[in-house]
Parts: structure tokens; sequence; C-alpha cells
């Protein structure tokens, strides 16, 4: 037989890591780094839901097309010609659509047993994004509930995808709640730094149940005289994202393979520096704001252990709470949250 690494030299895989390279900002290399077992799948995964996500952000389609793409997205995996030459011409990643059929055929190659776990994935976020072309994130629940189907899922499926492996345990793959909050943990980190970057492309995830506590339009916080509101409306959001580190904790220190392990953990530790960058950070209200490349790279060479990643979260965590507002409305969840962080170390 070909040695593995042969067998997935093929032009169309060469085509997919070039994507992949190409996609993502801060995934490839920690996909490019795991084992052999995992890698095509996860590849193959990352983009898959690439593919899905440039449907979604498309601000551009027309709504009825937007939903029919996301809501049979999942079929168009078993078609080994489908590709979309209909994306906006300013969409970064339009030409991932065209060139559509080289994940599929890598997507066809791959064992049964990755196969349903990326389909049925693909199927629940396109039917949750296809949800929400037309409402708004309103209540805490909205918010969650969309983080559940655009990383949420992403968490459970990955987390199948371990297990289905041999790489990790069965318990990883079933324990959906704790995959969830991984997933969670990102997303809303996301949300919350792209304030204005999603405002300016017509979109906001904020739910208005927060921030109508703080300011009577969204788009107002971008204006120096709602400043106080917008970052009492920030902090309360960097406080509701924290709450899902105890799980996330659990999570990680189920992991037994140590390319999983930085899979897993890079893009977590990277998540609680930009919390902590973006707590009450009115730069977060008028720019794009991010870690300073440096820190990102000190991290990623940190988060090779629980034992590390937990210091690294403690750390933060000490930042956080000495930052703390004490006149903010959720300093107290702040507070207590963050003592529950330092519990659970
Ligand atoms: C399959 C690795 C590790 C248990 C494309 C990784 C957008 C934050 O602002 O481009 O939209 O441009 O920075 C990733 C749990 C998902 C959640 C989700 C798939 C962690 C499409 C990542 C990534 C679960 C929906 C970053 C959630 O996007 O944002 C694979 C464990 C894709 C993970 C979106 C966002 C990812 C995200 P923007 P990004
Ligand atoms: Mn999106
Ligand atoms: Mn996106
Ligand atoms: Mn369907
Ligand atoms: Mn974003
Ligand atoms: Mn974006």
């Amino acid at each position: 037989f070909p040695a593995r690494a042969e067998l997935e030299n093929t032009p169309s895989m060469r085509r997919c890591d070039y994507y992949l390279c190409r996609t993502s900002r801060s995934f490839s290399a920690v996909i490019r780094a795991l084992d052999a077992e995992l890698r095509p799948a996860i590849s193959i995964f990352y983009l898959v839901l690439r593919g899905l996500d440039t449907v979604e952000d498309d601000m551009s389609l027309d709504k009825k097309l937007k939903h029919k793409l996301l809501t049979t997205f999942h079929e168009k995996l078993y078609d080994p010609q489908w590709n979309f030459d209909g994306s906006g011409p300013n969409e970064k990643d339009r030409d991932l659509l065209v060139e559509f059929h080289v994940v599929t055929q890598e997507f066809l190659a791959l064992d049964k047993k990755f196969q349903v776990v990326i389909a049925d994935i693909c199927k629940r976020m396109g039917h949750g994004m296809a949800e929400f072309i037309d409402k708004t994130v309103e209540t805490v629940d909205d918010y969650n509930l969309y983080c559940h189907y655009v990383a949420g899922l992403v968490g459970i499926g990955l987390s199948k995808l371990f297990s289905a492996s041999g790489l990790e345990s069965a318990e990883v793959g079933v324990d959906e709640e704790r995959a969830n909050s991984m997933g969670l943990f990102l997303q809303k980190t996301n949300i919350i730094r792209d304030y204005l970057e999603d405002l300016e492309e017509g979109r906001t995830w904020w739910p208005r149940q927060v921030w109508s506590l703080y300011g009577t339009k969204l788009s107002d916080f971008a204006s120096p005289d709602c400043e106080a509101g917008g970052l009492a409306c920030l902090n309360h959001l960097v406080a509701d994202a924290l709450q899902h580190v105890p799980d996330c904790f659990v999570y990680m220190s189920r992991l037994r393979t140590q390319s999983v392990f930085n899979f897993c953990a890079i893009p977590q530790v990277m998540a609680i520096a930009t919390l902590d960058l973006c707590y009450n950070n009115k730069q977060v209200l008028k720019r794009n704001v991010k870690i300073r490349k440096g820190t990102a790279v000190s991290l990623m060479m940190k988060a090779t252990s629980l034992a590390n990643v937990i210091d690294i979260f403690v750390s933060y965590s000490k930042s956080l709470q000495s930052q703390g507002v004490t006149t903010d409305p959720t300093y107290g969840k702040l507070s207590s949250t963050l003592d529950t962080i330092f519990k659970r170390a």
C-alpha cells in the first residue's frame, strides 16, 4: 500500500490545503498539526463550514436563494459536481464556492463515520442560519441559540470526530453540553470583538435584551456621547461569555492526544486574552481591536498542557478582576464568575 501521506496528496486535497491556508486566519496551523487520522476530516469539516458561512455572510444574495442554499447545503456534499458561482464579487471566499467540487470530492473520500458527522452538523447549522436570516437576536436565549448554531454545533461535531477517530474517548463526543460551551466561548468573544465590523456590514449579534439596558440604538454606542452605556454593555457581554469557562476546563481536562489538545486549547487562550483586551475598552466601539501578534505567538507556544492553559486563564482572570468596574450593574456577576474560575482552576 502507498503511504498515507501519499494517498492524501491528490490534486483536490492540495487545492483544499490551499483554501484552508487562505481562508482561515487562526485555524489552518493547528489543523495542519493534527495527527493523520484526523487531519483530512477536520480540514474538510472546516472548508464545508467556511463555504456555508460564506453563503450566510453574503448580504448581496437574494434572501429566498440564501435560505434555499443554507438548508440544502448538506445535500450538496454528496454531489461531486456542485459549485456556486453566485456570491457577490466582494465576498472574500467566493472562489471557494466556485471551486467547491474539490471539497466535496475529498468529503466523499473520507471514511463514512466522518462523513455522517460533518453532513449532520452542516444540515443543523444551515437550518439554524436560515432561521436567523430574518430574525434578529432579541433575547439572551436567542443569543445562546444563534451561537449554538454557528459555533456550539462546531464543538459538538469536532468532539464526535475526535471520538470516532479513536484519538479521544467516547465521553468527549457524548457530552454535548461541554462541547457546546467550547464553541459558545469562542463565538461570543468573536461577536463582542466584531461589534463595529458587523454593524458596518448591516448585521448585529449583540442581544437587544442586553443592549437596550444601556442605550436606545445599538449603533449609538459608536458615538462618543453614548460611550458610557456602550462600555457597560460591553462589560455585561464579557461577564456573560466568561460563564462558559468552567465547562471549557472540564472539556480540555478530558483530552489525551497532544495535537487534539493544542487544536482545542489555542483558540480558547486567544479568546480569554481577547476578552481581557476588550473589557471596558472603548476602542472596541470605534475600531477593530486585536491581540498583539507577539502575544498571540507566546500564547500559542504555551497552550500545550492543561496546567499551562489554566495558568493563562488565571492570569487573564486576575487582570479582569483588577480592571473590574465596580459601578457596572453586572459587576457582581463578573466578580462571582471570576471567583468560580479561580475555584475550578
Ligand atoms: C471545523 C475547526 C474545539 C471542541 C468556518 C472551532 C463563523 C468563532 O467573524 O472566520 O465570521 O469571520 O474567525 C472550524 C470547539 C464555522 C468554533 C464560526 C469551523 C470549538 C462557521 C469556531 C469554523 C468550536 C461558522 C471562526 C466558531 O470564524 O469569524 C473548524 C472545540 C467555521 C469552534 C463561524 C466561527 C469560527 C467561530 P467571522 P471567523
Ligand atoms: Mn457568519
Ligand atoms: Mn463569518
Ligand atoms: Mn435539509
Ligand atoms: Mn465575527
Ligand atoms: Mn465577519
